[in-house]
């Protein structure tokens, strides 16, 4: 038995799930991975092949032509999403640990983004319950008209490494009230908690086939899911570069799509806003997750009358937060996720300071446990033009550009092609309400920020994707309108 306190004495081994059951490393190649925050591995995750990949599909095929899930009752459907919400919640412990070591998020985060998962699965079991369509009854006398929705059919789900468990559950459980089946691919740095999800859904009663997971790297299983006939939809999280290959390839079958991709979100902060909230919002907006966020508020617009109080009250955050080993229950920043990306975020403060940004606070790396940790960094003195301002870092570097009036600051907003999520803090109901509804963003806080969970739709304008996940919305998706006129009476004849 693992003691969740220490590391792995060694890297724990995991087959792949199909068609129900784990399938065995057998002759095929291991993909190790390595704690970001310790330096050590600590999984082992098979590199299935091309072929692993077709036996994945076409199990799933199988199970939704045979009507097994697809055909139930949303009764039955949710009875297994609730026993599934139960075997999250049994090994909570389990998943957040593997899931720290996996990612380098601190495992307070883990934990708490475990419950939140459980969450999904039990909202999404009332919503299989709930899913209707719609009757005409003003079609005149000889028609009645009824829309009805009904499952897609095979969906493909590729996922990235910043929050592998929680964004599983911003979309299984919704695929699966649906009557969905699924195709999964994880990211290949962050593989276990998926594996153990598959587990639980057979446990929890999931018949098999219905949910399938392939485990290896984008270029080949990913790309070959994108490209893939028999896949009906592909949802999609990740990197826009990727988010556009996998639009191209899925003019294979004109498959639907559901991307989330990156965002470059605006935090507007009013001088009438109480900035010892908005400062504690910000920080926590840009640190969650070691800035490695979608929705990660990164780009700060303040009104220059409050800049300077804002930075004094930033400043003080930043040198208070804890930071360090994600192991330590009291850690709140952990590590990034390989030696590359942290190398490519600090290359961004480099290029924000040769642009011209002043480096006011961080903008190094630094080591503990291992050299694998970026201090929560503040650019200020920032113009909307400068690369910093327009590309998604994907790290904790915070940018600072001052406005002076509600126009400026929604224009400087917008002016990006990102339109993922923003946030405005102000005391004024009716600045809050306007510039809330121009500003050009899936997600939108008043006063606060990363707010979340079941209710409310995820997804982005612009080029941050398309589709929406999570909720009715997320159930929506992944059905099919279906339209059904029915002839009342005689037809009168058109070939008399
Ligand atoms: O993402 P990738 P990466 C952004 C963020 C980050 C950058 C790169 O800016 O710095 O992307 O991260 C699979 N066909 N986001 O390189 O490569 C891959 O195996 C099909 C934002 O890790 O997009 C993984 O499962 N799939 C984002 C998933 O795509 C392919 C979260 C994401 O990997 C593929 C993550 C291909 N050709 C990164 N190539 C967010 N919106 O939260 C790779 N993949």
């Amino acid at each position: 038995m693992q003691d969740y306190s220490k590391l792995p004495d060694a890297p724990r081994a995991f087959g792949f799930h199909l068609d129900g059951a784990w399938v065995p490393k057998g002759s095929r190649d291991w993909i190790e991975r390595t704690s970001p925050a310790h330096g050590v591995r600590v999984t082992r995750v098979v590199h299935c092949t091309l072929a692993d990949l077709e036996s994945g599909v076409r199990a799933a095929r199988r199970a939704f032509r045979s009507g097994v899930w697809s055909e139930v009752a949303g009764a039955a459907r949710a009875g297994v999403l609730l026993k599934a919400a139960s075997g999250i919640r049994a090994r909570l412990d389990e998943i957040a640990y593997w899931e720290t070591l996996e990612t380098g998020k601190p495992i307070s985060q883990s934990r708490s983004e475990i419950g939140g998962a459980a969450d999904h699965y039990e909202y999404a079991a009332g919503v299989a319950r709930t899913l209707k369509g719609d009757a005409f009854n003003n079609l005149g006398p000889d028609m009645m008209g009824f829309v009805t929705r009904q499952p897609i059919g095979v969906i493909g789900l590729i996922t990235p490494w910043n929050f592998p468990f929680i964004i599983l559950a911003e979309r299984i459980p919704y695929m699966l009230a649906a009557g969905c089946v699924i195709v999964a691919k994880p990211s290949e740095f962050t593989s276990a908690s998926t594996l153990i999800m598959a587990e639980i859904l057979t446990e929890a009663g999931l018949p098999k086939g219905v949910f399938n997971v392939v485990t290896g790297y984008g270029a080949d299983i990913g790309q070959a899911m994108t490209e893939h006939e028999d896949i009906d939809v592909l949802s999609f999280t990740g990197s826009i570069g990727v988010g556009r290959k996998v639009l191209l390839a899925s003019a294979s079958n004109l498959k639907k799509l559901s991307l989330e991709l990156g965002g470059k979100n605006p935090q507007i902060v009013f001088a009438d806003a109480d900035l010892e909230d908005a400062a504690d919002g910000i920080v926590f907006g840009l640190l969650f997750n070691a800035g490695q966020c979608c929705v990660s508020g990164s780009r700060l617009i303040v009104e220059r009358s409050v800049a300077g109080r804002l930075e004094e009250l930033l400043r003080d955050k930043f040198d208070r937060v804890r930071l360090g080993d994600p192991l330590d229950p009291k850690t709140q920043v952990g590590a990034m996720v390989t030696p590359e990306h942290m190398k490519k975020v600090l290359g961004y403060v480099q290029k924000g300071i040769e642009e011209g940004a002043t480096l006011a606070h961080g903008g190094q790396s630094y080591g503990a446990p291992c050299v694998q940790f970026v201090q929560p960094t503040l650019l200020t003195g920032v113009r909307n033009d400068m690369t910093v301002a327009r590309d998604e870092i994907f790290g904790p570097i915070l940018t600072m550009i001052e406005f002076d009036t509600l126009d400026e600051a929604v224009e400087i907003a917008n002016d990006n092609i990102l339109g993922l999520a923003a946030s405005i803090w102000t005391k004024d109901l009716d600045k809050a309400m306007k510039t809330m509804r121009r500003v050009e963003a899936g997600r939108t806080w008043v006063n606060t920020t990363i707010a979340g969970g079941p209710e409310l739709p995820i997804g982005g304008f612009k080029q941050s994707g398309s589709g929406r996940e999570t909720g009715v919305y997320g159930v929506e998706e992944y059905t099919e309108l279906k339209s059904i006129h029915i002839a009342l009476g005689k037809r009168e004849h058109w070939v008399g």
